[in-house]
């Protein structure tokens, strides 16, 4: 893609993720109407469908030939990333933004003909936003992140996974995740995918692990990552499908190696 056009995208794309994030701040305290979709505690509002078709309106509006997959279905049916593609949660965290009013993402990812080239997760309620450009690092509002550190151990890291890992589950052995937790040096759970992500890019966790998400929850965290040297895969190492749903492991290099060799492939069912 060329860089003339990339940078008028990246522009757009952070107009309008900051405007819609100053709206759901600006009417947090409004009441909600709360659904539920997969499972009683898989929710969506009213602000999940009306973020989204901001989205829609303003891309559909501007960059007619680009597509759009994301989560509430009022996007295109996309089978795979030809073209522009513009990858979009709403809102990441919608048991956070409806239980606490904090905590959740928009989160944004653009892929070309199948190469992420921009990435922007914004923490709504801190007014942080997290932007990545393929090539170009990774940036926290202004600042740019760092690449994360050459050595790390797993003795010494924060790990981010949500707790039904630690109950019986189809993936992994729950006693060896149970070991694993106690191994690192601590296991944090933040409810917001994107948010996680941003946060392994930002190297305040080494990693993040998560049975199963969806292109709109990890498409901009992966680019983020990228950025500054960190990886993504299955949580078996495997290249993640980009238009499907997967388990999904991003973190630092060195942890996402002794976790998988040690952990994972130990207790993997
Ligand atoms: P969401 O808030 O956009 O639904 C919660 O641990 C994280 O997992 C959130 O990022 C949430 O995204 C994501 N997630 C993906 N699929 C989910 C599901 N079926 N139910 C609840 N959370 C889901
Ligand atoms: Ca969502």
């Amino acid at each position: 893609m060329e860089i003339a056009i990339r940078d008028n995208i990246f522009n757009f794309a952070k107009k309008w993720i900051l405007e819609a994030g100053n709206i759901i701040r600006q009417t947090i305290d409004d009441p909600i109407e709360v659904g539920t979709k997969s499972n009683p505690n898989d929710l969506v509002t009213t602000m999940d469908k009306n973020t989204e078709k901001y989205f829609v309106e303003k891309i559909k509006t501007t960059f007619p030939d680009h597509l759009l997959l994301s989560e509430e279905g009022f996007g295109d049916e996309v089978k795979s990333l030809d073209g522009t593609v513009w990858i979009i949660d709403p809102i990441d965290g919608t048991m956070n933004f409806v239980q606490q009013k904090r905590n959740f993402t928009i989160s944004i990812g653009i892929y070309h003909d199948g190469v992420g080239e921009i990435g922007l997760i914004y923490n709504v309620m801190e007014d942080e936003l997290y932007s990545a450009i393929r090539g170009e690092g990774a940036f926290k509002n202004d600042k740019k992140l760092p690449f994360l550190r050459k050595e790390q151990i797993l003795e010494e890291s924060v790990i981010g996974l949500n707790h039904l890992w630690l109950c019986e589950n189809p993936l992994v052995d729950e006693k060896v995740m149970q070991d694993l937790v106690r191994t690192a040096r601590g296991s944090r759970t933040y409810g917001s995918a994107a948010l996680e992500f941003a946060f392994v890019a930002e190297g305040i966790l080494e990693g993040y692990l998560t049975m199963g998400l969806s292109p709109w929850d990890f498409a901009a965290g992966i680019i983020l990552v990228n950025e500054v040297g960190g990886i993504t895969s299955t949580i078996d190492g495997a290249e993640i499908n980009m238009v499907g749903r997967n388990s999904v492991f991003t973190g630092h290099r060195a942890v996402h190696k002794r976790i998988i060799e040690d952990f994972i492939k130990k207790g993997r069912k």
